[in-house]
């Protein structure tokens, strides 16, 4: 087996004229067997996908009923994203969702992550829904069930409708309920073709980013007591439409979410470190992740806000601490945690100047990110199912043009270096037992990237928004080798 697999790499290389030489030397008698790498190789089953997200790829706002969210006003405002661009065509997704799951069906991927937009469905958040709004997703999922690719949904990818945003957004309670809502109305349409349901998307990118800094929708800056509620009102949010979720189902489903954890990883991998590392993720989690599995907010969390706490009752606290049936982590980055003799037990390291990054100034290059996150989850919570629902590169649109050559290929070599480095890292946390049953690269086509709008790029396939054609990169046929192989190539 072993053998076998070792000629058939070197017939391949034979097939290379400047490294037949190599081959050749291998394979001679007077040198010392070299001994095949072991394969490293993921479990049978493993659930390899791609994801999108509904602003990002669908355009189409106008179409069939579907209202107005906060990030069209925001997009729509002068100065908020990069050369005043919006999401009004993108992708076009909306009207080119069967050539997109062609290229997943040729990618070879069993799974495809997606979100619902609510203001398609809930065009003014609440009230009567707009079963239009639902029969894309119904197109979309027929789709997909003839090309054998499973649907994981999210129903909150930040798309909240504008006239939620009217009345607080995130600041009113009212609105955690509106959410459940439509999450359980959702599942109860859906369910019976969706079994794996994510409530929301990265808690920290919608609140802290749209009410804090204001640098994404809706774009407000208000003060520290007024984010710390509106945080704990989208955890509810999150764990009433779990149960929303659960008593709507008209088919057994899983749920979850998918989340950004911010991350802890030993600078050292030693004891010391690990510990660090350990308290250091409870902590810098306690906004989101650790009241939602732990169901209580951390001491030092509260000691920080002081005054500026949010009020909460213990029936909050339960609702919110709903068990999950799986987490979904969103992977990009983390950073190194040192021991210290403080309180707190633990240091955050600042990154040197140096320290390399994508095109995305924030997407520091750190494969161990994707080995650490997912073990730190399962030792601290005892996790048992674990998906990572987003990892991926950004290339820059504007410096670096990732166009196509005059051969009209898209050879994103970086592309590949990234994701080589952090699948083999989530090999080797699988290979010791992380149960982590999926990986979902981000994204299956370059689209609108928020804030920063098209000028950075994470698709394994390049698209011209001119024309829309749709073009495979390198990373394309890197990662279609990989799910074939089911292994690191
Ligand atoms: C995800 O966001 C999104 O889910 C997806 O829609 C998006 O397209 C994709 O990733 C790529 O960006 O404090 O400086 O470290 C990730 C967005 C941006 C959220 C960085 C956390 C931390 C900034 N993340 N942000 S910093």
């Amino acid at each position: 087996m072993k053998r076998r697999s070792f000629l058939k790499s070197a017939a391949t290389f034979a097939a290379a004229p400047a490294l037949a030489p190599l081959a050749h030397a291998a394979a001679s008698a007077e040198l010392p067997e070299i001994s095949t790498p072991a394969p490293r190789s993921f479990p049978q089953g493993f659930l390899w996908g791609t994801a999108t997200a509904a602003y990002q790829v669908e355009g189409a706002v106008h179409t069939d009923g579907r209202g107005p969210s906060v990030w069209d006003t925001f997009s729509h405002t002068p100065g908020k994203t990069y050369e005043g661009e919006t999401a009004d065509v993108t992708d076009d997704d909306f009207h080119l969702y069967k050539e997109d799951v062609a290229l997943m069906k040729e990618l070879g991927v069993k799974t495809y992550r997606f979100s619902i937009a609510w203001p398609r469905v809930f065009p003014q958040g609440t009230g009567t829904p707009n079963p239009k709004g639902l029969d894309f997703y119904k197109r979309l999922l027929d789709e997909l069930e003839s090309a054998g690719i499973a649907p994981y949904c999210t129903l909150f990818h930040w798309d909240l409708p504008q006239a939620l945003q009217d009345k607080g957004g995130w600041t009113n309670p009212a609105t955690a309920h509106a959410f459940a809502d439509y999450a359980g109305y959702t599942a109860g349409q859906l369910s019976d073709r969706i079994s794996h349901w994510m409530t929301i998307n990265e808690f920290g990118s919608f609140i802290e980013a749209g009410y804090e800094t204001g640098e994404s929708a809706p774009g407000l800056r208000l003060l520290r007591k007024d984010v710390a509620q509106a945080r704990h009102i989208a955890v509810l949010a999150h764990g009433l439409a779990v149960q929303a979720i659960r008593a709507s189902a008209r088919n057994p489903v899983k749920v979850g979410l998918a989340q950004d954890a911010p991350g802890a990883m030993p600078a050292i991998e030693n004891e010391a470190h690990v510990r660090a590392a350990e308290t250091a993720f409870r902590q810098l989690n306690a906004k989101y992740l650790t009241v939602i599995m732990e169901g209580r907010y951390t001491d030092l969390y509260l000691r920080t806000l002081g005054a500026d706490a949010p009020h909460f009752t213990p029936e909050e606290m339960k609702i919110i601490s709903t068990p999950l049936d799986f987490l979904g982590i969103n992977i990009y980055t983390t950073q190194e945690a040192i021991p210290t003799d403080t309180p707190e037990g633990f240091a955050m390291v600042p990154r040197p100047a140096s320290y390399p990054h994508a095109s995305s100034d924030w997407l520091f290059f750190n494969p161990q990110a994707i080995y650490w996150t997912p073990k730190l989850v399962s030792q601290i919570w005892g996790v048992k199912e674990i998906y990572i629902t987003e990892n991926g590169y950004s290339s820059d649109d504007i410096l670096r043009p990732e166009a196509p050559g005059p051969d009209g290929k898209v050879l994103d070599t970086d592309r590949v270096l990234y994701l080589r480095n952090y699948l083999t890292q989530l090999q080797r946390g699988v290979s010791e037992g992380v149960p982590v049953k999926g990986y979902f690269l981000w994204s299956l086509l370059d689209n609108f990237e928020w804030a920063s709008g098209f000028s950075k790029r994470f698709g394994l396939t390049y698209v011209d928004f001119k024309t829309e054609k749709r073009t495979p990169k390198l990373s394309y046929h890197f990662y279609q080798e990989i799910i074939r192989r089911n292994a690191l190539v």
